[in-house]
């Protein structure tokens, strides 16, 4: 009797634990996933393919299906061994039961080395299960089918049962996110489309399927070869120099795998690195260990050749320009390190030699067996090198003649803030001459610059740092924010808390505003990492009653307002429809676009790198009519698209 007493306490004692637990993550959404905004939601879905992810990376199943149901809630399975569904000893209830209730319980289950995902293993599936609505789990496994449902919040519904036989196996999870925890509970299919596929780049061999009951599409993506496919990917539409060159050691505690390939066109450098299938967004060791390795391999060839003289090492940034590298790692849980805002480095000290000793040996085997392409390689960098001293010959001489320039130079087209207030100034980036001087009139001049733009900016996605700064445009812009450009950007230096790009709302516009986006993404990065990049939504019509003397009048923003403010206005309307900036004048541009108080901006945020590149290759490789058709279908700055996100002001 004591005995069953006190098992009863223990029993009673865990589930309070577990529902504090679940009421904990329900409590402090932001603590276990990125917000309660769409990437939060997404990461619902990203917690239990990682769990179906690491049954296939042990050899289990090569299918993952993901659903997205018409009621709103998704479904994920698997063709693994099934999750474990015996009963806990100590817990009193099934294992699976225990993974989808509790934080920290993958790791008393199983032992694998290699956690995917951050290495927060077994923390995924509890955190979905608090954030939905209802949670639903299916296992085939050793003959019989099981089944448990748990809703609110992560609260047991239907006790693990049998509910057949089968000869299959594998798991399913579907649960419907709550709207309680989330103000949006849609999932988008563009955001699970690219992120199945990023999973599909770095798990090879593995099926990875998209359905949308909704819309009847569907996507299987399966790779083959893994990171070459995701290099051509990224490098389609380009010209290259040299094939796709990949290297794997799969057998080493530490395992490594790279592709690479460089651009004889595209001047900038994409790393995109990953631990253990987690992007590591600001690198790390990995990535430091891939530059050294490259580097020194380039170098001790080209002088062990006589290419170069000793006194004429490359530099790793020559080396590096128009190269499209993955760095992928795999490292055992217990060495696994990450630091840094959201955790986006690696830090494992020991991957950086490691990594670098294996990209030295292999590069230089690679390049010993591909003589041609080294010299073509070393050539490149050596023009890039010149190019960079020319540009930074160029920008000492710009820096000398500041003091004496700046006035000049500004005073041309820039109309200044009066504030020294950095942090609160705001400069509009305005096309055409005509509006320039309608926002010159209407601005607050005490905080708000205006630099008015002539025609459209240079492309500087095909253009050297050197030829960049020779553009009259970007030189005044880089001289008018004030903090540098490129590596020597400090965004602290900025003159401007707000960077407003201001342009008409047609092709065009829209064009220029990618423009100027290419520059401060290739230039000025920070700005958009801090937020401090928007763009200017004027409005599209002006709703007015004819016969009010008074003119009162509704600007609306979007056919949806526009139907708001007809009925507001009542009969007798009138639309005045705007087309281009220069159809307002100073007063209703100021008023509409430019007053803090009732002016509607976009701030320009990169949500997920990897479109942000995919989409850059398409803008500004060469071919013209692609760049044309997706600028055409793509620029709705509204907050369903990864590039840009809406805050209204
Ligand atoms: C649709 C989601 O979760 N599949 C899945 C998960 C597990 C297993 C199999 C599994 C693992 C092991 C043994 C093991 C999980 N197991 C655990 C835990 N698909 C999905 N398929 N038997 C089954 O690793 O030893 C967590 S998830 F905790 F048991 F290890």
């Amino acid at each position: 009797m004591a005995d069953f007493d006190k098992a009863e306490k223990e029993y009673n004692a865990k589930s309070i634990e577990l529902l504090s637990e679940l009421e904990g993550i329900r409590k402090r959404p932001g603590m276990y996933v990125e917000g309660t905004g769409l990437a939060g939601l997404h990461q619902l879905v990203w917690e239990i393919v990682d769990n179906a992810e690491d049954e296939a990376v042990n050899g289990y199943g090569d299918k993952i299906i993901v659903i997205m149901h018409k009621d709103g809630s998704v479904e994920v399975k698997d063709e693994g061994r099934g999750l474990p569904v015996d009963m806990h000893p100590k817990a009193h209830m099934p294992a699976v039961q225990l993974i989808f209730t509790t934080l920290h319980s993958g790791g008393k289950f199983n032992s694998r080395t290699y956690a995917t995902s951050s290495g927060l293993h077994g923390v995924g599936a509890t955190v979905t299960n608090a954030l939905s609505e209802w949670l639903d789990v299916t296992v085939y496994r050793l003959g019989q089918i099981y089944h448990i449902r748990f809703h609110d919040g992560g609260a047991l519904e239907t006790p693990l049962e049998v509910i057949g036989k089968t000869n299959r196996h594998g798991s399913v999870v579907r649960f419907k996110p709550d709207a309680k925890v989330f103000p949006s509970v849609e999932f988008k299919w563009d955001t699970i489309y690219n992120h199945l596929q990023e999973e599909a780049f770095l798990l090879k061999k593995v099926h990875f399927i998209l359905e949308d009951e909704k819309s009847g599409l569907s996507h299987d993506f399966f790779y083959e070869n893994g990171l070459r496919e995701y290099v051509s990917v990224l490098n389609q539409n380009m010209i290259s120099l040299g094939s796709i060159i990949d290297f794997e050691d799969k057998l080493s505690p530490i395992q490594i795998e790279v592709a690479m390939q460089w651009s004889a066109q595209y001047y900038s450098e994409r790393i995109l690195s990953y631990a253990n299938n987690k992007r590591t967004i600001q690198g790390g060791t990995h990535e430091d260990g891939f530059k050294v390795g490259l580097t020194k391999a380039i170098n001790d060839w080209a002088i062990q050749n006589e290419v170069i003289k000793d006194s004429q090492r490359i530099d790793g940034n020559d080396i590096r320009e128009g190269l499209t590298a993955i760095v992928a790692v795999k490292i055992p849980e217990s060495k696994l390190e990450f630091e840094g805002q959201s955790k986006g480095r690696l830090n494992t000290p020991e991957v950086m030699s490691i990594v670098s000793n294996f990209i030295y040996s292999q590069f230089t085997y690679y390049i010993t067996e591909h003589k041609e392409f080294a010299l073509d390689l070393i050539h490149k960098c050596q023009a890039s090198q010149q190019a960079r001293n020319a540009a930074r010959k160029a920008k000492e001489a710009a820096r000398g003649n500041k003091q004496k320039k700046v006035d000049f130079i500004l005073s041309d087209k820039l109309a200044q803030a009066q504030s020294k207030d950095y942090a609160q100034n705001e400069l509009f980036i305005v096309e055409g001459d005509s509006a320039g001087g309608s926002a010159k009139k209407g601005r607050d001049r005490l905080h708000q610059a205006i630099l008015p733009l002539r025609g459209k900016p240079l492309n500087t996605d095909n253009v050297t740092l050197e030829r960049m700064l020779q553009n009259v445009e970007f030189s005044t812009l880089i001289q008018t924010i004030g903090a540098g450009v490129g590596q020597d950007f400090d965004p602290n230096g900025s003159h401007y808390g707000k960077i407003i790009i201001m342009t008409d709302a047609d092709t065009d516009g829209a064009h220029i505003q990618i423009l100027l986006l290419t520059f401060f993404y290739n230039y000025m990065k920070p700005l958009i990492d801090r937020g401090m990049i928007y763009i200017a939504c004027p409005p599209l019509y002006r709703v007015y009653k004819k016969s009010d003397p008074t003119r009162k009048h509704i600007y609306a923003w979007s056919e949806k307002e526009l139907d708001e403010a007809k009925s507001k206005i009542g009969a007798g309307y009138g639309i005045n429809r705007y087309k281009g900036l220069g159809e307002m004048d100073a007063e209703q541009l100021a008023q509409t676009t430019m007053d803090k108080k009732s002016r509607m901006l976009l701030r320009v945020s990169i949500q997920d790198p990897l479109i942000v590149e995919k989409r850059i290759g398409i803008l500004m490789g060469k071919d013209a009519s692609l760049r044309r058709t997706w600028i055409e279908e793509n620029i709705v700055f509204n907050e369903e698209d990864a590039f840009i996100k809406e805050v209204r002001k």
